[in-house]
C-alpha cells in the first residue's frame, strides 16, 4: 500500500513503476495506491490551434487562447501531457514527436517573463510540469498551451494540484486524474470514504469522498512489456529551481518552481478573499 504520486509518471502510457506494479501483481502481490486527491480537477481536449501555435480552449466557433484560472494562498502544481510516446518507459523507446508548451500569463495575454514549463520534449517524456506558490489570497491568471514543434495532439490534458484550491472559470471538462501507477492494471486504487458512509453505517456501497481521483485516462500508447529499467533523473529535474517574482501592485509573491529563469511583472491583481466553491 502506497500513498505516493509522482507528477511526471505516464497518463498514456504505463511507465516503469506501473510495470513494476503490474510485475508483483503477476506474481500475486495484492498492490494498493492511494486514488489521490484530485476530483475531476482536469481539461481536456483535442488540441486545437487558436493562432500562433496556441491552444484554442473554446469548443465552439469562438477562439480563445486562454485558460482563465484563479491561483489561491499557497501552492498549486500543472501536469499537462498529450499521447505520444514516452522515453522513460523503456531503453530504446524513441520518445515524444510533439513539443508542447504551457504558461501561466496575465489575461490579456501578457507574459509573466516565463512562468511555466517550456522543455523540449522531443526524443524524451510528452510531459510539463511547474509549480506556482502564492503569497496572497488570490492570484487572477491564466494558461496558455502552444504547440513548438510536431504534429497537433488528438489530446492535451491538463490536471492541477493546489494546496488550496484553484478556480477554473471556464470550459470545464471535469475529466478523469486518476494516472499513474495507481492506474495500472495490476494495482488496485484507493479512494476516500467518511466512516459514516459504509455499510456498516447502512451506506451501501460505500460513498466516495468527492475529493478523491476519478479514474478513466486513456492509456492508448500503452508500450508492449519491457525489460524495466532504471529511470535517470531529468534534465529538467536536475537544473529545477525557484524564480520569484513580486508582485508589487498587489504585494503578492509569487514564486514559479521551474527551470532556470528570472522574472519580472507587475499585475494589476486585486487583494481579495476569494469567493467561489472549490
Ligand atoms: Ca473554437
Ligand atoms: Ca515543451
Amino acid at each position: 500500500m502506497d500513498d505516493v504520486i509522482y507528477l511526471e509518471e505516464p497518463m498514456f502510457a504505463d511507465g516503469i513503476i506501473a510495470q513494476a506494479v503490474d510485475e508483483v501483481a503477476a506474481d500475486g502481490v495484492a498492490y494498493f495506491s492511494s486514488a489521490g486527491n484530485a476530483a475531476r480537477q482536469s481539461y481536456e481536449a483535442p488540441f486545437r490551434d487558436g493562432g500562433s501555435g496556441y491552444h484554442d480552449f473554446d469548443p465552439g466557433p469562438g477562439v480563445n487562447t486562454i485558460l482563465n484560472v484563479n491561483l489561491l494562498l499557497g501552492t498549486t502544481f500543472f501536469v499537462l501531457q498529450w499521447p505520444d510516446r514516452y522515453a522513460s518507459t523503456a531503453p530504446g523507446n524513441p520518445g515524444a514527436q510533439t513539443d508542447l508548451d504551457i504558461e501561466l500569463v496575465y489575461r490579456d495575454g501578457r507574459s509573466f517573463g516565463g512562468m511555466g514549463s517550456f522543455n523540449n520534449n522531443v526524443g524524451r517524456d510528452p510531459t510539463e510540469v511547474f509549480g506556482v506558490t502564492t503569497s496572497g489570497w488570490l492570484l487572477e491568471a491564466g494558461l496558455r498551451i502552444r504547440l513548438k514543434s510536431g504534429k497537433p495532439p488528438p489530446l492535451v490534458k491538463l490536471l492541477w494540484y493546489a494546496e488550496r484550491g484553484l478556480g477554473q472559470e471556464q470550459y470545464h471538462t471535469h475529466s478523469s486524474t486518476l494516472y499513474g501507477h495507481m492506474n495500472a492494471r495490476g494495482a488496485m486504487a484507493v479512494g476516500a470514504v467518511r466512516y459514516c458512509n459504509t455499510p456498516v453505517y447502512g451506506q451501501s456501497p460505500p460513498l466516495m469522498e468527492y475529493f478523491s481521483s476519478a479514474g478513466g485516462p486513456r492509456s492508448s500508447l500503452r508500450p508492449p512489456a519491457v525489460p524495466r529499467t532504471r529511470c535517470a533523473s531529468s534534465p529538467a529535474s536536475r537544473r529545477r529551481r525557484a524564480a520569484t517574482t513580486r508582485f508589487s501592485a498587489a504585494r503578492i509573491t509569487a514564486t514559479c518552481w521551474t527551470r532556470g529563469r528570472t522574472f519580472t511583472a507587475r499585475p494589476p491583481q486585486r487583494r481579495t478573499r476569494p469567493g467561489w466553491p472549490l
